[in-house]
């Protein structure tokens, strides 16, 4: 770590709990397609991976929703399924239709994974974190991120994105140890992952449990807490001060544990938590990140504006990042992003 001290970023110091200050704000996928700058440059790579591991292109996707809108995070521009690709499985994007993986049949299968040789697959992320580094501007704090176990072994177990999880629930309830193993070699990749961005230069890191809400309730501790827990103290223990984000989305009462037993410094709450709920008993525990719909993003105007009043009126009080509760939708006008982000701006404590 550096030695130089700088003022903190408003968004690190809203996830380590502080609540005076304006409220911070960024977006889930705020790079992406409904971005035309995006759109353009996406156009000149040949894959999407390909577009993930060419620095030039992801430090450019990373910084352009920061210059239009004036956030207060720049998410570096990557994938959650850049780890299974990492580990040697097939990952390709398929347009239109998302991830397909060359899904794992059986627990044999997880013998040819890991190979440390194939770890340098991933030194083009950390490279463009250490670049956006140099061009953020000073209150601009630089998230990295990574998928959590559960959610990358659906991908990786699936062959790809599911509507009923039966795969991955075949193996949690047949043959549970086979799925410990996976979640090993996931816990170690996805730690190391996020250590190694915060070598590079990131200031926050965020774990995306996109399908913690398709994990059977009594595996929540076995295949959500414990995991997110181990990762937590592998980082932690050589940047105590990263702040982390666990994003549980779907966990419904089991946020409570996601706040209290994992370790992480904040939660970002999906848009079916009840902000009565996340101010009651999250914010009496970490910081919380979240929560407006997608969907009124989309719709912008008085009634995205209603929501957002809501939700600053409730959680805005206490320690609190304004985000999205799940990712920014691909026909969603950036001019409400731009009306978002000034509303946001407009709110006094
Ligand atoms: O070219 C394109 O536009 C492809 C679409 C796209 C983008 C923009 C994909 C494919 N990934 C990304 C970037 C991305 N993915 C980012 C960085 C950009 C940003 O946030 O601004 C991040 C943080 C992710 C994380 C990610 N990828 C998640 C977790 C967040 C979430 O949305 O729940 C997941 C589940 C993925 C998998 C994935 N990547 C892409 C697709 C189409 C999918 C599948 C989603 C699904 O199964 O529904």
């Amino acid at each position: 770590m550096g030695e130089t001290i700088s003022k903190a970023k408003p968004l690190v110091t809203a996830l380590r709990g502080e609540t005076d200050g304006p409220v911070p704000i960024w977006l889930m996928r705020q790079a992406g397609r409904y971005l035309p700058e995006y759109r353009e440059i996406r156009a000149k790579a040949r894959s999407f991976l390909d577009f993930c591991y060419t620095p030039r292109l992801s430090v450019e996707a990373t910084l352009q929703p920061v210059r239009r809108f004036g956030l207060d995070g720049a998410i570096i521009f990557s994938d959650i399924l850049v780890i299974p690709d990492a580990l040697g499985q097939a990952v390709t994007f398929v347009e239109e239709r998302g991830p397909v993986l060359e899904a794992l049949d059986d627990p044999g299968d997880l013998e040819g994974l890991g190979h440390p040789r194939r770890n340098d697959r991933l030194s083009p992320v950390y490279e463009a974190i250490a670049r956006v580094s140099g061009h953020l501007p000073e209150n601009v704090a630089l998230i990295g991120f990574a998928g959590a176990p559960w959610t990358i072994a659906s991908y990786m177990i699936e062959g790809g994105g599911s509507r009923d999880f039966s795969r991955i629930k075949s193996w949690a309830y047949g043959r549970p140890e086979a799925l410990d193993a996976l979640m090993e070699v996931l816990v170690e990749a996805i730690g190391g992952h996020l250590a190694a961005q915060a070598e590079a230069g990131a200031e926050v890191l965020q774990v995306f449990d996109s399908w913690a809400g398709a994990i059977p309730g009594d595996g929540f501790e076995r295949w959500c807490i414990e995991p997110l827990a181990r990762i937590a103290r592998h980082v932690k223990s050589s940047f105590p001060d990263v702040p982390l984000i666990a994003f549980p989305r779907g966990a419904g009462l089991q946020y409570e544990r996601v706040a209290r037993g994992t370790g992480f410094d904040a939660v970002s709450i999906d848009s079916s938590v009840p902000l009565g709920f996340a101010r009651e008993v999250l914010q009496n525990h970490v910081a919380v990140q979240g929560n407006l719909d997608p969907a009124a993003l989309l719709v912008g105007g008085p009634a995205m504006r209603e929501a957002v009043g809501r939700i600053l009126g409730e959680l805005g009080h206490g320690p609190f990042v304004f985000n999205l509760g799940h990712g920014v939708l691909r026909e969603t006008p950036p001019e409400h992003v731009a009306e978002l982000v000034a509303e946001v701006r407009g709110w006094g404590r």
